[in-house]
């Protein structure tokens, strides 16, 4: 094992404020389950009351999903070098089917290779780490078929909902609204319907057993659509300080899940720093390292090596691992007459190993006992896509659909083992192509979840792919992707910094909730309503802190309008005073009150009116979006 400097963990004992400084307009809450020790976080933004006659009228403040973690706690004491806390350390020694590592023998037949003792930093927070029982099976899915609800599964429930009174305030608004949208608004998501669609595959819950600092989150289409951040070193750049930023900043802006991709130097102590930091579920590529540790010649890698990777790993806490096991043999062949071959890092290296070989991928072959570590852990499958296309040009071939076809099939036997899977998905996919994908999918996969990378839907915007592939990826979410991996505008270019890991995410959290609104998940409407009401009724401080990213939205409006008595004023600089059409909604609404007549008559009445001061002015008009 190699020695971390030791100047490489002071670094990483301190975040700079810039990722930790406190969110706008809003502060942390946490929402009590059937007991005390289930506490699950939101963040509730306060807003301003409705300007009346008579001083105001309240707003109820508005709970939105939080993914941040203790980082935008006020309350929260945070010691990277201590770990968060183990929140759920409780629930799993409870369920009595696991015990602690140190006093187990090793059921995998091996020598233990990473000696924990030997770690330049222990985590004072961190339980012992554990394994399941001889024979047992800890998976979510597992007590899920049993007909246990466990309480991370209720955790999951409650924390979908977005407490109860955004539900209520959507309905009400619904109401309002007439009936045109937001149909499902009133379905709520109960702990049994959580464990019902574990259950039956169609959703995961990532969370190792070994990574009790998590908080619990679901994979599925019938909740919230999720994003999924990726992060990690490369030999080129990066040490252990920045990839735990990386992580807090991720989570800032809305990440689910993080990946950690490092294929640099200190990979084992740089993932044992993210976990132990880390809020959301952490995946892996197992590979990467295996590739590591046989110095790069992926013609050595054999399923030894990278069987000790994964427990190794497992131990350690990651929650989900892509793993490339379709990628068979006699799909290689099909990527030959394609624009772009092959263009996954674990795909290339199995295929390689594949024709340096010529033998079945050994993923496949060793498949089965795969998932008996994976269950001894509850770490979830990630089935990796190795043969997705990498331009439009080769969406939809026969190497794509032949590795979907096989990952099917891996699926099932996967939850004969009660291991929850995932399955990965394109890539560069035309917009007309994208639906195929994903009937496919669902089909092949006996409807386990989607994850999809995208897609990018034009390969001609280098610079500007989080743009190309958030319309793909809200297309795949709308029709039932569960998971989408964010594209930085670094894609293809170079490893993206902190601007890009923001600018990437925004787009994803975008693309995610235009495809909630679209499937009527409960609570999504109710951000949009608040925003609309905040917006018509120029709460300018309330659009923003409502918004995905209220700095952005401020530091846009300052631009033009900086004083403190803009941000109640009833235009904005993009019409000006006199053309806002909001303001002109609100004159006739007034106008009809006082004038006694209709709002109908006095809207015509009214744009006449308005329509003489225009021509008067000779000013040119911008349309509002
Ligand atoms: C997601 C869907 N398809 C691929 N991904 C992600 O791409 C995968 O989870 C991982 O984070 C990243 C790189 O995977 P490859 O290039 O090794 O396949
Ligand atoms: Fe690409």
């Amino acid at each position: 094992m190699n020695a971390v400097p030791s100047q490489l963990i002071q670094q990483a004992e301190q975040l700079s404020a810039d990722v930790t400084r406190p969110i706008p307009g809003s502060h942390k809450i946490h929402v009590e389950g059937s007991r005390p020790d289930i506490r699950v976080p939101m963040r509730e933004i306060v807003l301003a009351k409705t300007p009346t006659m008579f001083g105001g009228e309240e707003n109820a403040p508005l709970a939105v999903y939080d993914t941040s973690g203790a980082y935008t706690d006020a309350n929260a004491q945070i010691d990277l070098a201590r770990g968060l806390a183990p929140l759920r350390a409780e629930w799993i020694a409870e369920r009595g089917d696991t015990g602690v590592l140190s006093e187990l023998s090793s059921e995998f037949g091996r020598k233990r290779e990473h000696d924990p003792k030997l770690d330049a930093v222990r985590f004072r927070n961190r339980p012992m780490p554990r394994r399941a029982l001889s024979g047992a099976n800890v998976t979510q899915m597992h007590y899920a078929r049993r007909g246990i609800v466990t309480p991370e599964m209720e955790f999951i429930a409650v924390r979908e909902n977005q407490r109860i009174e955004a539900i209520r305030e959507a309905h009400l608004l619904r109401q309002h609204a007439g009936e045109s949208f937001g149909a499902n608004i009133q379905k709520l998501i109960t702990p049994e319907f959580v464990r019902d669609e574990v259950a039956r595959g169609r959703a995961i819950i990532p969370n190792n057993i070994n990574h009790p600092e998590s908080e619990p989150m679901i994979i599925g289409r019938n909740f919230l659509t999720k994003v999924n951040a990726n992060i990690g070193n490369s030999a080129v750049s990066s040490g252990i300080a920045e990839e735990v930023e990386k992580l807090v900043w991720s989570i800032r802006w809305g990440a689910d899940t993080v990946m950690d991709l490092s294929t640099g130097k200190h990979i084992h102590e740089t993932r044992e720093w993210i976990i132990r930091n880390s809020p959301v579920p952490i995946g892996t590529v197992p590979i990467y390292q295996a590739l590591e540790k046989v110095d790069g010649r992926a013609e050595e890698l054999n399923w030894e090596i990278f069987r000790d990777t994964l427990i190794e790993q497992a131990e350690q806490g990651v929650d989900y691992f892509t793993i490339h096991a379709g990628v068979l043999l006699r799909y290689v062949p099909l990527t030959a007459g394609r624009v772009t071959g092959i263009v996954s890092r674990g795909g290339s290296i199995l295929a390689k190993w594949c024709l340096a070989h010529h033998k079945e991928n050994f993923l496949y072959t060793h498949f089965e006992e795969i998932c008996e570590i994976m269950k001894a852990y509850d770490v979830a499958f990630s089935l990796g896509d190795g043969l997705r296309p990498g331009s439009i040009a080769d969406a939809n071939d026969a190497a794509q659909f032949g590795e979907l076809e096989t990952l099917g099939e891996l699926t099932k036997i996967a939850w004969k083992h009660d291991v929850q899977t995932m399955i990965e998905g394109p890539g560069h996919v035309p917009m007309q192509l994208i639906k195929e994908n994903m009937d496919k999918q669902l089909r092949e996969c006996g409807e386990a979840p989607f994850y999809t990378l995208g897609p990018l839907t034009t390969d001609i915007a280098p610079g500007y792919d989080h743009i190309t592939s958030a319309i793909g990826a809200a297309m795949i979410g709308w029709f039932g992707t569960a998971m989408l991996c964010y594209v930085t505008p670094k894609e293809h270019l170079g490893l993206p910094n902190k601007h890009d890991v923001r600018e990437g995410l925004m787009a994803y959290k975008i693309a995610a909730h235009a495809a909630d609104l679209a499937k009527g998940h409960p609570g999504a409407q109710a951000r949009d309503n608040a925003m609309s009401k905040a917006r018509f009724e120029f709460r300018w401080e309330d659009q923003f802190n409502i918004g995905l990213d209220p700095e952005r939205a401020r530091e846009y409006h300052d631009e033009t309008l900086p004083k403190d008595a803009h941000k109640v004023a009833h235009f904005c600089s993009m019409c000006g005073p006199h053309f806002c059409s909001m303001k002109i909604t609100q004159d006739v609404r007034d106008y009809a009150k006082e004038h006694g007549v209709d709002e109908e008559a006095a809207l015509s009445e009214g744009m006449a009116e308005k329509s003489a001061e225009f021509r008067a002015q000779g000013a040119q008009v911008y349309r509002k979006a």
